[in-house]
C-alpha cells in the first residue's frame, strides 16, 4: 500500500476578496467570480501546483514526468486546494454563513489568507470607497474567528474532559487528540501548542478561560499555520497597505490573483509562453490577440511582474508548502546510473515530504513492502548508500535497495 503525505491548502478570507479568483488561476477550474460578497457558496476543490527546480538538468538527462509535470526545466507537483465562502466578524457565533464554512477547513492542513489589500471592500465584503478599509482589520479579525471557533469546540465538554485526565492519570494530550482528530489537529500540534504556551498539561483544570484560550490560539498557530496574501496588488493604495503590514511584523505576499488568471488563460491557449511563477511572459500569437487583450497584458507586465516579481499566486502555494508546511521534494528511481524506474521513465515522479524524513520513512511512503524489506538506499547524487536513519534533502534522488525488490 502507498503512502500519502498529501496536504490541504485552505483559501480563506473575508467575502470579496479574490479567493476563488486565486484558487482558479492556480488551478485553472472554472469558478463564479463576481465583483459582490457571497458568491461562492459551495466549496470548490482542486489541483495547483508546486514549482520548484526539476533536477533533470543538474543530473543533465532528459526527463519523463508521470506523477507530476516538467515545463522548461521547472517540476510542477500537483497539490490540493480548497476555496471556501467569505468569513465574516463573528462567524464562529453564526454570521453570515456561518459555522458551516468555517468547518470546511477542518481538514486544511495549512490556510492561505487573500486579504483584499487595496482596502476597497469593507470588512464583510462590501464595495466601499478604495482605501477606505484597513486590510490590517482584516488580518486580526479572521485569526480571531478561527481561534474562538476551535475554541467552541473545545469548550464543549472540557471540564468533563480535564477531570477525567486527572482522576484517571491519562495524558491530556491523548485525550485531546482523540476530540480534535476530525480537526486535522495532530498530538504533536497539542504538544507544541502546550509547550508555548508554557502550560501545565497534568493539571488541566487548573486551567482558567484566558489559559484556556490561549491554549487554543496556540493550537491554531501550530495546526493551521496562515499565510497573508495581500491581493488586488494592482489597484491604488495596495502598496502602501502591503508597507504598512509588513512594518508591523507580519510576513505578506503581494499578489495579483487577476493577473495570474489572465496569464494561465493565455498560456493555456498558447497566445503566451508563460509558466506560474514566472518574473515575465512572451507573446507568442500577436496576430491572434485583439489591441485591447495586448495592453491587458502589457499592463499587467508593468503594473505587476516587473514591480513585484510575479503574480504572488505561485509563491503562496510554494510559501505554505516549503515554509509553512515545511515539505520536501524527493525523487524515487529504481535505477541510479540511468534514474529510471522499472520501465526506464526517467524521474517519473517527485514527492512532496515532510522535511525530517529518513530513508527508510520514505521507503515506507513508496509502498509498505518496500518499507519492512528496507536494506539500504543510494543517493544518486553522491552515488553512495545511505542507512535507513538518514535524513532526506530537498531535491534527493534516492533508489530504495530492499531484500524484495529495488525501487
Ligand atoms: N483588481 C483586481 N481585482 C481582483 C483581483 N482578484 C480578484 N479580483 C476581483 O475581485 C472580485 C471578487 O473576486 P472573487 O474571486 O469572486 O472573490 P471571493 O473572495 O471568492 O468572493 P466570495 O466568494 O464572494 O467570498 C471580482 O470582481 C474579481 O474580478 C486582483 O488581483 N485584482
Ligand atoms: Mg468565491
Amino acid at each position: 500500500m502507498q503512502r500519502s503525505y498529501s496536504r490541504l491548502l485552505g483559501i480563506i478570507g473575508k467575502p470579496n476578496t479574490g479567493k476563488s479568483t486565486f484558487f482558479s488561476a492556480a488551478t485553472l477550474v472554472p469558478v463564479e467570480i463576481a465583483n459582490y460578497p457571497f458568491t461562492t457558496i459551495k466549496p470548490n476543490r482542486g489541483v495547483g501546483y508546486v514549482r520548484t527546480p526539476c533536477v533533470h538538468q543538474e543530473f543533465q538527462v532528459n526527463d519523463n514526468p508521470k506523477n507530476s509535470i516538467c515545463l522548461n526545466g521547472i517540476r510542477l507537483i500537483p497539490v490540493e486546494l480548497i476555496d471556501v465562502a467569505g468569513i465574516v466578524p463573528g462567524a464562529w457565533e453564526g454570521r453570515g454563513l456561518g459555522n458551516q464554512f468555517l468547518d470546511e477547513i477542518r481538514r486544511a492542513d495549512a490556510l492561505i489568507h487573500i486579504v483584499d489589500a487595496s482596502g476597497g471592500t469593507d470588512c464583510e465584503g462590501r464595495l466601499c470607497k478604495p482605501g477606505e478599509h484597513d486590510p490590517l482589520e482584516d488580518v486580526q479579525f479572521l485569526e480571531r474567528e478561527i481561534t474562538m471557533w476551535m475554541a467552541t469546540i473545545i469548550k464543549k465538554d472540557w471540564q468533563k474532559l480535564a477531570r477525567t485526565a486527572e482522576a484517571e492519570s491519562k495524558e491530556i494530550y491523548s485525550m485531546l487528540e482523540e476530540r480534535l482528530s476530525g480537526l486535522g489537529i495532530k498530538r504533536s500540534h497539542i504538544f507544541e501548542a502546550t509547550r508555548n504556551t508554557s502550560l501545565n498539561a497534568d493539571n488541566p483544570t487548573s486551567w482558567s478561560e484566558e489559559d484556556l484560550l490561549k491554549f487554543v490560539d496556540a493550537l491554531r498557530r501550530v495546526s493551521k499555520p496562515m499565510l497573508i496574501v495581500a491581493n488586488k496588488i494592482d489597484l491604488p493604495n495596495a502598496e502602501a497597505n502591503v508597507e504598512h503590514l509588513k512594518k508591523l511584523g507580519y510576513t505578506v505576499i503581494p499578489c495579483s490573483a487577476e493577473a495570474e488568471l489572465a496569464l494561465r488563460r493565455a498560456s493555456e491557449k498558447q497566445l503566451i509562453d508563460y509558466t506560474p511563477g514566472d518574473c515575465n511572459f512572451k507573446i507568442l500569437e500577436q496576430a491572434k490577440l485583439s489591441p485591447s487583450q495586448i495592453k491587458a497584458l502589457e499592463t499587467i507586465r508593468e503594473r505587476v511582474l516587473l514591480k513585484n516579481g510575479s503574480t504572488g499566486v505561485q509563491d503562496a502555494i510554494n510559501m505554505a508548502y516549503f515554509k509553512l508546511l515545511k515539505m520536501i521534494t524527493v525523487y524515487p528511481v529504481e535505477d541510479v546510473e540511468h534514474l529510471a524506474d522499472h520501465n526506464g521513465k526517467v524521474l517519473p515522479d517527485a514527492y512532496l515530504v515532510p522535511y525530517g524524513i529518513t530513508a527508510r520513512q520514505f521507503a515506507y511512503l513508496i509502498h509498505t513492502e518496500l518499507g519492512e524489506s528496507f536494506i539500504y538506499a543510494v543517493d544518486a547524487r553522491q552515488k553512495k548508500k545511505i542507512g535507513e536513519n538518514t535524513v532526506l534533502r530537498d531535491r534527493d534522488v534516492i533508489s530504495i535497495v530492499s531484500a524484495k525488490k529495488r525501487a
